[in-house]
């Protein structure tokens, strides 16, 4: 008797790891938790900044950039700036068109299967300006 509760405690054990592992794979694979970031093109005050400039996300997280002031904008990634330097992956990402009226905005999903690691961009006509941001993909 005492051997058959021994083995029914060491099943409820099994049971219960086999619960856990399959609660911690259904969380961790939940799209629900990829997060979504927002960049301001140009700050409140007018200036020629991302804002953020740098952000760190998550593989799955989605950034928006969007048009706040001193427009025009854009986002451009160049290859040999982000990790792994593929130029196909830099211009998917990329946001080559201009945004001119406030509120204007899109998106990049930094997916599970794009490297991680930090992918500088800049703003095509105010670069010389110093309008530049880094996103770090962890
Ligand atoms: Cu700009």
């Amino acid at each position: 008797m005492k051997q058959i509760a021994h083995s029914l405690s060491r099943l409820g054990l099994a049971c219960l790891s086999l619960v856990l592992v399959v609660a911690t794979f259904a969380v961790s694979a939940s799209p629900a938790l990829a997060a979504d970031y927002e960049v301001k093109m140009g700050s409140d005050s007018g200036l020629l900044v991302f804002e953020p400039a740098k952000l760190t996300v998550s593989a799955g997280d989605t950034v928006t950039w969007v048009n706040n002031k001193m427009a025009p904008h854009n986002v451009i990634f160049d290859a040999n700036q982000i990790p792994g330097g593929d130029k196909g992956l830099a211009d998917k990402i990329s946001h080559n068109q201009l945004t001119f009226a406030p509120g204007e905005n899109y998106a990049t999903t930094f997916s599970a299967d794009m490297p991680s690691g930090d992918y500088t961009y800049y703003c095509a006509p105010h670069r010389g300006a110093g309008m530049v941001g880094t996103i770090t993909v962890e």
